[in-house]
């Protein structure tokens, strides 16, 4: 087989800027501290394939934002994660040889051969944090969040700075990185984090500009592990239907450990994951057909 793939990619805007200045002068009348963390690729994407050609220029974007303020005794972090790729990336994705994940089409089918445009909310999230002697207790509630599943998704990592493509483990690992209803609750200490969180487990359909949401029907936990360059999790789920085009549960197993060295600019990291996935039983043959068909529970 033969394979050529050819990506030419600028790294158009990259930004990182904190804004505690005000906080700085006036902290009773601003206590917010605010980040923003923004990418934005574009290019053109080549894949030569002996049976099929891919190309396409694309842009792969997204920009996430934090406020930050005491309340109490705690912490409040507001977030934000939005992308424009439903208008930069074809409907049917990004060219990615071996990808797959979520569905295209109409009916729809499994989407192979292609990274699927993330939605246009990634993520709308609150957490509030709140020290007790040692221990840290945290909660959450998102509506577009990422549950207690899996290590952190790839664009958090450092390795996505400076290369457009998701991994092709990214909808094994982070299938649930983009999750419309999330609440969780969790404690740290030191180095140590364990979390648990009821979601909404259906992934997000073709629709990019909506938000999904749904019953919180599915549950995970994770206990978590973070020490400087180190970090190493274990998870666990049961997901209600997560996939549109099959009528199965699933319960899903995750296991990584991730080492970052560098700073931005030579940052690499490296991480061994397991997935594991099992189908269980559908919920109900009825109630598959009415979400197929589009129709909310
Ligand atoms: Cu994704």
């Amino acid at each position: 087989m033969r394979i050529t793939r050819l990506i030419a990619a600028c790294l158009v805007g990259s930004v990182v800027a904190t804004a505690p200045a005000r906080a700085q002068i006036a902290p009773a009348l601003n206590p917010w501290q605010w980040h923003i963390d923004a990418h934005a690729f574009f290019g053109v994407n080549h894949q030569d394939r002996k049976f099929r050609d891919f190309t396409a220029w694309e842009s792969q974007n997204w920009v996430m934002g934090m406020g930050q303020r005491p309340i109490g005794k705690g912490t409040l972090t507001l977030s934000s994660m939005l992308s424009l790729e439903p208008v930069t990336l074809k409907d049917i994705g990004s060219p990615q040889v071996f990808q797959t994940g979520e569905t295209f089409g109409n009916p729809p089918s499994a989407l192979i051969d292609y990274q699927h445009p993330h939605d246009l909310f990634m993520g709308l999230g609150s957490e509030y944090r709140r020290p007790i002697s040692r221990v840290t207790l945290i909660a959450g509630l998102d509506l577009v969040g990422a549950p207690t599943l899996g290590p952190q998704a790839f664009m958090h990592r450092p390795s996505a700075g400076d290369n457009p493509q998701a991994p092709l483990s990214h909808h094994h690992m982070d299938s649930t990185h983009i999750t419309p209803g999330v609440v969780r609750a969790g404690l740290q200490l030191g180095w140590w984090r364990a979390e648990a969180s009821a979601f909404h487990g259906r992934e997000p359909d073709q629709d990019r500009f909506d938000i999904d949401f749904g019953a919180l029907d599915s549950a995970a936990a994770r206990v978590s592990w973070n020490r400087g360059a180190w970090s190493a999790q274990v998870s666990a789920a049961t997901l209600t239907q997560p996939e549109l085009i099959t009528p199965y549960d699933a319960k899903r197993v995750t296991a990584s450990l991730a080492y970052t060295s560098g700073g931005p600019e030579n940052a690499w990291h490296g991480w061994p994951g397991l997935d594991r996935t099992a189908r269980s039983t559908a919920t109900s043959r009825r109630n598959y057909s009415k979400r197929r068909s589009g129709r909310r529970r």
